[in-house]
Parts: C-alpha cells; sequence; structure tokens
C-alpha cells in the first residue's frame, strides 16, 4: 500500500500500513489493481476509438467513471465492493480485446491491458501495480496529479449521467488520459500539458453537472436553510448526488418521515424543486467529519450518497442505521441498488425511520445560501455598484474541503479576520468552517455567499467571468477577486486544476501543499502560477487584502 491522494496523509508523504482515513491495506491495494485494469481499458478504447471502430463504449465509460470515483478518499471502504469491480474490469478488459482483435485494431503492448486474473491472485497482483511503480519522482507526482483529478472529475461526470447528461468528448478525454499516464511516452512538460487539459475538462464536466442539476431541479435561489429539528423521525441524506435526493423526497412524502441534509448535501436546500416538499425540513449538523458525534444524536438512519465516509467507531450505536448507495460503501452498512433505469426503492429506510426518534436539536436558527451563478447574475447591478463605490473591496474565494486536522481552525480565523468590507464566497465543504459565523453584511449583501457544493465552484467561474466582462477587464487576474482555497480529497484537485485553466493566478492552498507534488512539480505551479501555502493569518490578511 502506498497511498497519498489526500490532504491527510500520514506525515504528509504517504499511508504505508493503513489509510489515516482508515482505508485499510489490502482494499487500498485492491483500489491499486482496480485503477491498473481502468488503465488497460483505456488503453483499448483509446486505440479503438483512433482506429474509428464500433465498440461497446457505454459501457467502458460507465465501468471507468464509477469505478475512478469510487476510489476517491472516503467513498469506499468495503473490499468485497471493489473486488467486485476488479472482477468486472477484468471482464470487461478481455471483452473489449477480443472486439478490438477481431476488427483488427493494432494494440500497443502494455501490461495493463494484458494482465488477468483470478479473486485468490487479486491481493498479490496488486501489489506489482502500486503508485511506485514510477519510480521516477516528477513523472510520478505529474501523473498522480493527472489521475487525482481524472477521479474528481469522473465523481462529478457520475453525477450528470445519472440525470441523463453525459458528453462523449470527456469520456473519450478520460480515457486518452489514462492511455497517456500509463504507456509512459509523455515527457514531464506533455505530462503538464495533460493536467491542464485535464483541468479544462474540469470545467466542461461542472458545467455538464450545472446544466444537468439546474435544468432538472431550477436555478439555486437565496434560501433560509432550517439547522433546527422538526418533532418527527427523520432520514439524513449526506453526500452530492441530488438524483437521490430527488427520489429520496418523492418516497418520504406523506409517510410521516422527515427528511435533513448532512454537509455536501446542504445546498439540496436552494433548489425549487426540492423546497416544495414540506417535510424537507433543513440541515443537520456540519462537514463530514463531525458525523461520528451528530449520527449518535441524529437518532434516524443515514444515507450516504457519496463520500465522505468516517469508520464508525466499534461502539457507534448508528453503526446499523447507515445505508450507502452508488460508488460508496462500507463494509456491514447495507447497500442500496439501483435497477436498470436508475430508480432505487429506500422503503428499508423509511421502515427503519419509523422505528427511530425524532432528532436531537444540536443547533436553532438557519443559514443564508443558494448564491450560485443564476442568483448572483440577477443582482449583478448591485454587486459592480458595490464594488466600484468600494463598499466591497474583495471578494475571497475560500471554496473547496473540510478536514479534521487542527490547523484548519486557520480558515475559522481566517474568515473573522477578513476586513468587513470583503466578501467571501464559497462552495464544497469548506464553508461549515465560516458559515455560521456572524459576519454580517455589505448593503444587503451577506459577507459569506455560499454558490454550493464543491463542483458549484463552476458557479464561481461564471461569476468571475461574468464580472470581468461586465467590468470591461482584459484579464480575470485584474479582477477584485483573490483564492484561498481548503483542500482534501480529489474533487478538490479538479477544481483547483480547472481554476488554472481558466488562467487564475496566485491561488493559495492550504492547510498543508499535496503530498503528491514532487518539489520540481510543485516549483513548476509556483513559477508559472503563484500557486503557494499559507502562512499565518494576520500574513495572508496582509498579502490577500492589502
Ligand atoms: Fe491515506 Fe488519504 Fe489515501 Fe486515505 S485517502 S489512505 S488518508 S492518503
Ligand atoms: Fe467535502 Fe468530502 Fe471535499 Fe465536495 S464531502 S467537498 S471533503
Amino acid at each position: 500500500m502506498f497511498c497519498y491522494q489526500c490532504q491527510e496523509t500520514a506525515g504528509n508523504k504517504g499511508c504505508l500500513l493503513k489509510g489515516v482515513c482508515g482505508k485499510d491495506y489490502s482494499t487500498a491495494n485492491l483500489m491499486d489493481l482496480l485503477i491498473f485494469n481502468l488503465k488497460g481499458i483505456a488503453i483499448i478504447t483509446t486505440a479503438m476509438r483512433r482506429a474509428g471502430v464500433a465498440a461497446d463504449y457505454r459501457t467502458a465509460d460507465k465501468t471507468i467513471m464509477e469505478s475512478l470515483f469510487a476510489t476517491i478518499t472516503n467513498a469506499n471502504f468495503d473490499y468485497t465492493s471493489i473486488a467486485k469491480r476488479v472482477d468486472n474490469t477484468f471482464a470487461l478488459k478481455a471483452r473489449l480485446l477480443q472486439e478490438a482483435t477481431a476488427q483488427g485494431v493494432q494494440l500497443p503492448a502494455n501490461e495493463a491491458v494484458t494482465m488477468q486474473g483470478s479473486p485468490e491472485e487479486y491481493d498479490r497482483l496488486a501489489l506489482g501495480v502500486g503508485i511506485l511503480r514510477e519510480t521516477n519522482e516528477d513523472l510520478r507526482s505529474l501523473k498522480e496529479l493527472t489521475i487525482y483529478g481524472l477521479k474528481g472529475l469522473a465523481a462529478y461526470a457520475e453525477h450528470a449521467g445519472r440525470l441523463g447528461y453525459e458528453d462523449d468528448e470527456i469520456n473519450a478525454f478520460v480515457e486518452r488520459a489514462l492511455h497517456d499516464v500509463t504507456m509512459g511516452l509523455l515527457s514531464a512538460d506533455e505530462l503538464t500539458a495533460l493536467v491542464l487539459e485535464t483541468g479544462s475538462f474540469g470545467v466542461k464536466v461542472m458545467a455538464l453537472l450545472d446544466k444537468a442539476n439546474t435544468e432538472s431541479f431550477g436555478h439555486p435561489e437565496i434560501t433560509e436553510v432550517n439547522i433546527g429539528v422538526g418533532n418527527r423521525p427523520g432520514i439524513l441524506i449526506s453526500g452530492h448526488d441530488l438524483k437521490d435526493m430527488e427520489m429520496l423526497l418523492e418516497q418520504t412524502e406523506g409517510t410521516g418521515i422527515d427528511v435533513y441534509t448532512h454537509s455536501e448535501m446542504l445546498p439540496a436546500n436552494y433548489y425549487p424543486k426540492f423546497k416544495k416538499y414540506k417535510h424537507f425540513i433543513g440541515n443537520y449538523g456540519n462537514a463530514w467529519w463531525k458525523q461520528r458525534e451528530e449520527f449518535e444524536t441524529f437518532n434516524g438512519p443515514i444515507l450516504f450518497t457519496t463520500n465522505c465516509i468516517v469508520p464508525p467507531t466499534a461502539g457507534a450505536s448508528y453503526r446499523d442505521r447507515v445505508y450507502t448507495t452508488n460508488a460508496a460503501g462500507y463494509p456491514g452498512f447495507k447497500y442500496i441498488e439501483s435497477d436498470a433505469a436508475g430508480h432505487k426503492d429506500f422503503s428499508e429506510i423509511i421502515a427503519m425511520a419509523k422505528t427511530c426518534q425524532p432528532p436531537t436539536a444540536i443547533e436553532s436558527g438557519s443559514i443564508i445560501g443558494g448564491f450560485a451563478h443564476h442568483q448572483v447574475l440577477s443582482m449583478a447591478d448591485k454587486v459592480v455598484e458595490a464594488v466600484s463605490s468600494g463598499a466591497i473591496r474583495k471578494f475571497v474565494v475560500m471554496s473547496g474541503c473540510d478536514g479534521r486536522q487542527k490547523g484548519r481552525s486557520y480558515f475559522t480565523e481566517f474568515a473573522e479576520a477578513l476586513p468587513s468590507d470583503t466578501v467571501i464566497l464559497t462552495s464544497g465543504c469548506a464553508k461549515f468552517r465560516y458559515n455560521k459565523l456572524p459576519l454580517g453584511d455589505i448593503g444587503g449583501i451577506p459577507r459569506v455567499l455560499d454558490a454550493g457544493q464543491c463542483n458549484d465552484s463552476y458557479s464561481l467561474a461564471v461569476i468571475a467571468l461574468k464580472l470581468k466582462e461586465v467590468m470591461g477587464l482584459d484579464d480575470i487576474n485584474k479582477l477584485p477577486i483573490v483564492y484561498n482555497i481548503a483542500w482534501y480529497e480529489q474533487k478538490a484537485v479538479i477544481v483547483l486544476l480547472a481554476l488554472l485553466s481558466l488562467g487564475i493566478k496566485n491561488i493559495h492552498v492550504g492547510p498543508t501543499l499535496p503530498a503528491f507534488l514532487s518539489p520540481n512539480v510543485a516549483k513548476v505551479l509556483i513559477d508559472n502560477f503563484g500557486i503557494a501555502g499559507i502562512g499565518t493569518v494576520e500574513e495572508d490578511i496582509k498579502t490577500l487584502i492589502a
């Protein structure tokens, strides 16, 4: 096992025997084997696409996206579920290989294409295909940076796909990128270009998901979200999948059961289509890492539609109340399958909720959100006026992820220390570090504008591009917008690469720079894009705001 894909990696170097996240040694290795098989599949489909022959690309695309997603930090801890995906990828690879050969497609010689194995061989095979297989530290860094970007991209593509929105150009790119990092033919410069290209496809996939979400559920609008509780039993839904959110609301309506969001599902409260459900009460709790306490007091069942799962402690009373679906999984949690049409039956969760106590209140009152691009642009005049008059000196993008490391209190302190003529633009679960602070407003514009989930960082890019146009600027970096981003897992990686691909410079990233950036690769990012880590609150306020 060697994993260094997230911000909490051991010693900021790499997890070797067990993940800090709780991922065990064999499951981590098995994920390496799964990725290796995806690379093999991608090499075959890329060759077939180039040859212009017919093939079952759809199954390959779907398999690649879902499996990449399952290896994202805190999505899936279940060896059996990953082994099933490995079975499927070996079978799919064999089938595609046969199709390619039958159609006379020349395939490059690569072990990722030819390797086959049976379940009893998986653990042994996995040991030879891990991240350290690439011995050059800089090439490894660039390849893994690409792969982590692809994981985030795959997650967003999967959500869009479940709403019926797909883009074959994106699928073909993911396969070509996997092909390129595996074939070993690219120089460091070419790999750097691939990293940026991954970012530009990150913009495309976020735009696709934005279209899928807004055409399905309406444009997010300014919303006061209740953070208290009602007096009926509830179901807590976490993760990012809005299709699941819709199905849960439909199936719980009229059952006497309430629905609450947790962590990254909070922004579901901003969508017009979900607001019409009276039993959709609001949001319970905070970011993912507080779940061990918050799931205890919630008292009812919990549904994980994606990451972030924290392994429950041995004595956790909620252990039997947790369900997973999609790419998410945890040994002992019940898994909800979908039928061929994408429909899921949540009746077991609803039946369990009926036997549970209502949630115990841990907070009361409300928070405000719903500042995605459509809403913000509808008040563009007001925003531009506030900027021109000097009422708003700067916007500070503080998007990204939250996490349990102590150093993350920096983001709360930074938000508190910001001068009162600055406005925070946020998205992702990073917001829970400051979205309940009494930061006030500027002429009716709240000082924390939440655009939504991490993928809604796209909204912040749309807003920036629009402001640039309205203000007649020739460079996005001339806007009064600065970036102080918190990262944790691989969705933040695709968001960061997307921002870089849009030409945004001088982004600060914390609480630590990724361990997977080798010193040379970090230097390229620092020299060309002005990427920086975080310092003390005082220093950073000076650098970013003064
Ligand atoms: Fe370690 Fe993060 Fe990998 Fe988990 S996902 S094993 S914490 S680097
Ligand atoms: Fe959070 Fe996991 Fe990243 Fe979607 S839920 S932002 S950490």
